[in-house]
């Protein structure tokens, strides 16, 4: 990480998020154009307050009149109060920086008003994550309640595509006259339109255009698709204001549809799986990193002649095999906390007092205990009684008296685990994890190494395992 960056106070970011406050907003979007790690917590933080807004994604080739379509949109929608969130997503070259400026000196017309928030965001350092980070922007602008959120992209380029995926209406932007634009919209945005916008109407040739689009539409028109939704064509002067009440209508019928078919719901799981692969696809780049394995297996790629596919597979295996090696355990809560008691019965009544439902008694012969489980939220509590003089329970209770007895961490990979702490010197019970109850393997971390407490680490017992 940039060690000059200052670590933003995620909390702080939060709430001034869900106030709309621009500062925050701007704070928060720029946190996750930068990647940077507190991203999860602030999406998590987020998360329960999206879903709300209406998310609409203008595309279509560059100079076709996108900013200016949004920047009526955003004044279209204000007149009704509704507020706006926009999102510019542009690809211009790093050197000029023009886009990014003419958007915002376009856009000005709305600077001074709180209720329409815009913000660019640079395709380039991204590094591939500008999918991921577009969709974490427009969580931001969902949670902090803007009713409607406009996406501006250039329809190019498979990070592009997937940004307009996550959508509910796409709307293609085109401009008579030139011929190639129905190239480019035939190069991937066709089937990704919900509206077609013929902007620059006011040229020669926006009615040839819309014959064009609509034998498109009439070719690629798949017969058994239901429920089924022909995308309108409307013809815009968005230098003008012209046409503009009959996008946003199209947007709106669009949207009725989506409610009205349960399409919404569709595409929203569409959308989340797209971004749950990116995310993963990112966690896995990351993680070949984090086991320092990338640079060598380019070495050996390029020295050797190895196939990538072959590279990509060895480094897979690495972080499979190794991903416990540097980076901690796989630990992934607390199963339960153990307590010694010198009765049962006497110490359940407490938890029953407090409403809990205590679980049947069950003794380990093999152990000389009796043992209770007490379901609690994601954990339990676990009642351990003696059943012999001999049993260490027993000795427990006589060296240190009733009380906590150890703290059992359940985990996903307990061998990787044992492997793992016993590289960091961490004393542990037992060379190695032992079949404990319900199948479960267990490994015992002696308490000296613990703070004062004995630690158990267990492993559900796999199904298939018999
Ligand atoms: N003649 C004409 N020019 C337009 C129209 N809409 C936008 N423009 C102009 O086209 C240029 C590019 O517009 P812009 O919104 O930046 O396009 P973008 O790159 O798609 O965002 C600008 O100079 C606009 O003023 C229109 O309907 N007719
Ligand atoms: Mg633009």
């Amino acid at each position: 990480m940039n060690p000059r960056s200052v670590r933003p106070d995620v909390a702080a970011l939060v709430a001034g998020v869900r106030e709309r406050r621009a500062r925050q907003l701007a704070q928060a979007i720029s946190l996750v154009e930068g990647r940077q790690p507190q991203r999860r917590e602030l999406i998590a933080a987020l998360y329960d307050a999206t879903g709300r807004a209406r998310l609409v994604g203008i595309t279509g080739p560059p100079g076709s009149g996108k900013s200016t379509l949004v920047d009526r949109l955003a004044g279209e929608l204000r007149k009704t109060g509704d507020t706006v969130g926009i999102l510019a997503i542009d690809p211009t070259s790093p050197f000029s920086g023009g886009a990014i400026l003419g958007d915002r000196i376009r856009m000005q017309s709305h600077y001074t008003d709180n209720g329409v928030f815009i913000r660019s965001m640079a395709t380039r350092g991204t590094m591939g994550g500008l999918a991921a980070a577009s969709h974490d922007a427009i969580d931001i602008l969902d949670a902090a309640g803007f009713d409607w959120i406009l996406v501006e992209t250039v329809g190019v380029g498979q990070d592009e595509v997937d940004i307009v995926r996550s959508v509910d209406t796409v709307v293609v932007v085109t401009v008579p006259g030139l011929g190639d634009e129905i190239q480019a919209i035939k190069a991937g945005l066709m089937e990704i339109a919900d509206v077609f916008v013929i902007n620059k109407a006011d040229r020669e040739g926006a009615d040839r255009s819309q014959r064009d689009i609509e034998s498109m539409i009439s070719m690629a028109e798949p017969p058994s698709q239901k429920p089924k939704w022909t995308p309108p064509i409307t013809q815009t002067v968005a230098s003008r204001g012209d046409g503009i009440e009959e996008v946003l209508e199209e947007i709106r019928k669009h949207r009725q549809w989506l409610r009205e078919t349960g399409e919404i719901r569709k595409r929203r799981g569409i959308h989340l799986r797209l971004r749950v692969e990116n995310l993963l696809e990112e966690r896995i780049v990351l993680a070949a990193a984090e086991v320092g394995g990338l640079d060598a297996v380019i070495e050996r790629g390029l020295t050797e002649r190895a196939d990538p596919y072959l590279l990509a597979e060895h480094l897979f295996a690495e972080i499979i095999a190794g991903g416990h090696s540097g980076e901690g355990t796989s630990i992934r809560g607390i199963d339960h906390v153990g307590i010694a008691v010198d009765s049962i019965d006497r110490a359940k009544r407490f938890y029953e007092a407090l409403g809990l439902e205590v679980g049947a008694t069950e003794e380990v012969v093999a152990e000389g205990v009796r043992v209770a489980m007490i379901p609690l939220g994601s954990t339990r509590i676990e009642l351990l009684e003696a059943t012999r003089e001999d049993s260490p329970i027993a000795k427990f209770l006589e060296k240190r008296g009733q009380g906590m007895h150890h703290l059992c961490f359940s985990t996903d990979d307990i061998r990787g685990d044992v492997e793992t702490l016993r590289g960091a010197g961490v004393d542990l019970l037992g060379e190695q994890p032992t079949r404990g109850a319900e199948g479960c393997w267990v490994q015992f971390v002696h308490p000296r190494s613990a703070g004062g407490v004995l630690v158990e680490l267990s492993e559900p017992a796999q199904e298939e395992e018999n």
